[in-house]
């Protein structure tokens, strides 16, 4: 049985926070039905869970605003407002989602040099977050990929899944995205789809 990954089903990223994902809450209940459905070996989650002050906040940048793209260290990065700053009610997962099944929690974004969309490395590949070590460990061969952002951490995962080898299915009807240029949601999805990810959607899960 495959592996379900929530990815960063958390408060910013909410309608009302601080990084809000256009009907991000609508991942929620269809989030719980898969964790509820009796068809995943395992339940793991990953967390975007910066320090205060991180290199991809905007306000470490004078004069830079969200949405801008800046070098950061030689990496391209997007300039984000202030979220999910760690141990803060922002990073938090979404309210309601059923958390109590989650095995284990990885959490990204945590070098303030680095960003990491990924739930497996940063966006320099240079250091892992143990996620895929710990899913070869289980003899995990297939994850499923579902929360926010679709064009962001969610694709990045799911990319970075089937590079280190894994059966990906994007769980697509869970997931919410940015579409910071209007596009780059279904671009991602091509994206993905490319890279061999099988796309489906919760009702073709049961
Ligand atoms: C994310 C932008 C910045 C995400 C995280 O979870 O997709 N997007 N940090
Ligand atoms: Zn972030």
């Amino acid at each position: 049985m495959p592996t379900l990954l929530l990815i960063d089903i958390q408060n910013d990223f909410l309608p009302g926070g601080a990084l809000p994902v256009a009907d991000g809450d609508a991942v929620v209940p269809i989030a719980n039905r898969l964790i509820a459905s009796g068809k995943f070996d395992e339940i793991l989650a990953t967390q975007d869970w910066h320090p205060a002050g991180h290199g991809s906040f905007a306000s470490e940048h004078p004069g830079k605003r969200p949405g801008e793209v800046i070098d950061l260290h030689g990496l391209p990065q997007v300039l984000w407002p202030d979220h999910c700053v760690q141990n803060t009610g922002g990073a938090c997962f979404a309210p309601g989602l059923l958390t109590r099944p989650i095995r284990r929690i990885f959490q990204k974004g945590t070098d303030p040099a680095i960003d990491s969309y990924s739930g497996l490395f940063d966006n320099g590949r240079r250091k892992s977050t143990g996620l895929a070590d710990y899913l070869r460990a289980r003899g995990t061969r297939e994850v499923c990929v579902c929360g926010l952002a679709t064009d962001y951490c969610v694709k990045f995962t799911a990319l970075d899944a089937r590079r280190e080898g894994f059966d990906v299915t994007l769980i697509v009807d869970a997931c919410r995205g940015i579409d910071l240029s209007p596009g780059d949601i279904d671009r991602a999805i091509d994206e993905m789809r490319a890279a061999g990810v099988r796309v489906v959607t919760s009702e073709q899960m049961s």
